[in-house]
């Protein structure tokens, strides 16, 4: 049994000052139960706690370390450019080399603006859509999550074409009343909600790989359909690649699956592991943003010579395609070895995995949509969760969540991962 003696110290004294000691609710681990390991060091695929338990990582921060913790080049830029000032709210050259960066590898997205974080980027985006099309209705999907905006903590009402009710308190009715819902993976709600409303709606926003709700690959043509139907109708298609943006591959989702958007949401893996957001797509619609048009938007540390070091050296070695094979054979060799441990326990899960990401469901069959994942045994989750933590694997603390490998997993990682599962399989059936 690993100590957290120190851990729990910190986690008590944290709850005095912070809401469940937290700066993001899921780091409290109330969906998995158990005490969160307080976290005092990282390199590479490993995190090691104050108690001095070693780890092998693959929350990755929540997917921003797709080259491992620490990384030396980007501390070493990181070094730099705090020694040179680390913010002037004025231009400097290192956004320009990050915006090339983006524009480059992304053909969508002609111009970026980058902000702090995945949710500015998606409510920027919608205003933007907003008065590039002079509508007011959106539509997401339900289990995709965008941020915290309100806008976007909706949750589905009865029936299909309905506006979206506030998914949290303090958000009003009025916020979420512009917000319709649908399954994901289903056409024939999409087809139905743009044939009733298609002439009042903004955009679309859409995962193109949610990752929110476990993650659950999109159907064959399903974000070709989204594309078509969106054209068709004069409403915007936004990817949200917060997640999938760098780390699906070079050019993100789009690329991956030949559907090109309107405007593109990044975070994450552009500030590698800084805050950063960032918005961008057609010319011409991002001509409407302040202060060449309209839409207003803003940001005191929108980037900042930091978040665009750490950006551009993450992105400058992602430029090697070869990379993007490795963490796929990782994640597909991780994933079947976990399947091989769950049936060696006989313990029924499914596991989708796509590229570096990948969830363990604890469900028959492999999710589609938000309902069919809500089905999954989340108290088996728990339990599996909370023994991989005892063996030094750290997994999502949420049954809804993605795993990521890293550049920095080695095989050693992922065998010693594929043997502690064989125990935490057994121990989660109990
Ligand atoms: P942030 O505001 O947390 O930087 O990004 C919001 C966001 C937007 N879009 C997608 C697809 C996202 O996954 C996120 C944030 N992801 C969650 C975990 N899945 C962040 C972890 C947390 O909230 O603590």
């Amino acid at each position: 049994m690993l100590k957290h003696e120190r851990s729990r110290n910190i986690q008590q004294a944290a709850q005095q000052f912070m809401p469940g000691g937290v700066n993001s609710p899921v780091r409290a681990f109330k969906a998995v139960g158990g005490d969160p390991p307080v976290i005092s060091i990282g390199k590479g695929a490993h995190i090691w706690d104050v108690d001095d338990n070693e780890y092998i990582d693959y929350v990755a921060s929540w997917g921003p370390l797709i080259l491992g913790h620490a990384y030396p080049a980007v501390v070493k830029a990181l070094q730099k450019a705090a020694e040179r000032g680390t913010s002037y709210g004025a231009t400097t050259e290192s956004e320009l080399e990050l915006a090339r960066l983006v524009c480059g590898r992304m053909p969508s997205i002609e111009q970026v603006r980058f902000v702090n974080s995945g949710t500015e980027a998606t409510m920027s985006a919608l205003r933007l859509a907003r008065a590039f099309t002079g509508r007011d209705k959106v539509l997401k999907f339900e289990g995709c999550y965008h941020g915290h905006s309100d806008g976007l903590l909706a949750k589905a009402g009865s029936g299909v074409a309905t506006l979206g009710l506030p998914d949290s308190a303090g958000v009003p009715a009025s916020f979420t009343a512009e917000t319709l819902l649908a399954p994901f993976n289903d056409r024939a709600a999409v087809e139905r909600i743009f044939a009733e409303r298609g002439s009042e709606i903004a955009a679309l926003i859409v995962e193109p790989v949610p990752a929110n709700m476990g993650l659950v690959p999109p159907r064959e043509g399903f974000l070709q359909v989204l594309r078509e139907i969106t054209k068709a109708s004069g409403a915007l298609l936004i990817f949200d690649e917060v997640i999938t943006g760098f780390r699906l591959a070079p050019g993100g989702a789009q690329a991956y699956y030949g559907v090109t958007p309107d405007l593109t949401c990044l975070g994450k893996i552009i500030g590698g592991g800084l805050p950063v957001g960032a918005y961008g797509g057609r010319r011409d619609i991002m001509q409407l943003v302040a202060p060449v048009g309209p839409v207003y938007q803003a940001g005191t540390l929108s980037g900042n010579p930091m978040a665009m070091a750490a950006g551009i050296v993450t992105l400058r070695t992602l430029a090697d395609e070869a990379l993007y094979r490795t963490l796929d054979e990782m994640g597909a060799a991780l994933a079947q070895s976990l399947r091989d441990a769950a049936a060696a326990a006989e313990c029924e899960v499914t596991v989708t995995q796509l590229g570096s990401m990948m969830t363990v469901f604890f469900c028959r069959q492999a999710p589609y949509d938000y309902a069919s994942a809500k089905l999954c045994d989340t108290a088996r989750y728990g339990r599996f969760h909370g023994a991989m933590l005892d063996a030094g694997i750290y997994l999502p603390p949420a049954q809804f969540e993605a795993m990521f490998v890293s550049l920095a997993h080695r095989q050693a990682d992922l065998d010693r991962t594929a043997e502690a599962a064989r125990g935490a399989f057994a121990a989660a059936r109990a």
